[in-house]
């Protein structure tokens, strides 16, 4: 079956920075499944049309569409069941809690950390519409959103502080080996990566660790990944 994944791009359309869409670039490696993708803009939302909403991200299979990284996770499980993202019904209800957690705590530090980075990444007509439709969401100017790095590094630390105690304990959040919860917790590090030079964690910090290993899964897929500045 021929996947097709429709992935946030910035002006370079190589860099693709959307913490959902690398979520699922994860999961499809760590299924063997390949994909072509397609960069779509903030303002190239015809590109998606036909999945019925204006998000991305969106899995185009030959004959099913699925929109939003969680249940495109749950659907290529039940699609193809080899190398799980999840092992049963309890890690389903355990990954869930983290893409949560993720989503309250960990993206808004980060978001506030490298938002006027990701802002210059955008293609011109991109950065009309992020810069309206976030100042109306935030009610505030990006630059009075943005917190400088140590601020932010301070608040993401913080946010940080159960994984720091898991993964003293163990390699990744699922344990010895990644999995789908351990992409959700990522999503925002590439996020950064693809956009920022700011360093998010301090180098003694085992999240530092675990990002590590993290970039280097499936050939380095994350650490090779084009970012829209010089690393
Ligand atoms: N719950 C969705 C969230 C997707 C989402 O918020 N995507 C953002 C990009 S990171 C988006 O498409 N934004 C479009 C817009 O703001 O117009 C998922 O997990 O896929």
């Amino acid at each position: 079956m021929d996947l097709e994944l429709f992935d946030l791009a910035g002006r370079d359309p190589a860099v693709r920075f959307s913490p959902y869409c690398w979520r699922i670039k994860l999961a499809l490696a760590h299924k063997g499944l390949s994909a072509t993708t397609e960069p779509v803009r903030f303002c190239d939302k015809d590109k998606i049309a036909f999945s019925g909403q204006g998000l991305v991200q969106v899995l185009r299979a030959r004959d099913s569409v699925v929109s939003d990284s969680w249940r495109i996770a749950l659907w290529l499980d039940e699609t193809y069941p080899q190398s799980p993202l999840f092992e049963g019904p309890q890690a389903i209800g355990l990954a869930n809690f983290v893409r949560a957690w993720s989503q309250a705590s960990l993206t808004m530090p980060v978001f506030k950390t490298i938002i006027l980075d990701l802002y210059n990444s955008l293609d011109p007509a991109d950065r009309e519409y992020f810069r309206s439709s976030r100042e109306k969401r935030f009610g505030t100017t990006l630059e009075a959103f943005r917190v400088d790095p140590e601020q932010g590094r301070g608040e993401i630390a913080r946010a940080l502080a159960p994984m720091r105690e898991a993964l003293g304990a163990q390699d990744f959040l699922s344990g010895a080996a990644p999995s789908f919860a351990d992409y959700c917790a990522f999503g925002p590090f590439m996020w950064a990566r693809s956009v920022s030079p700011i360093e998010l964690l301090a180098q003694d910090d085992p999240v530092h660790g675990w990002r590590e290993r993290m970039l280097d899964l499936y050939c380095g897929m994350g650490r090779n990944a084009p970012t829209s500045y010089s690393v």
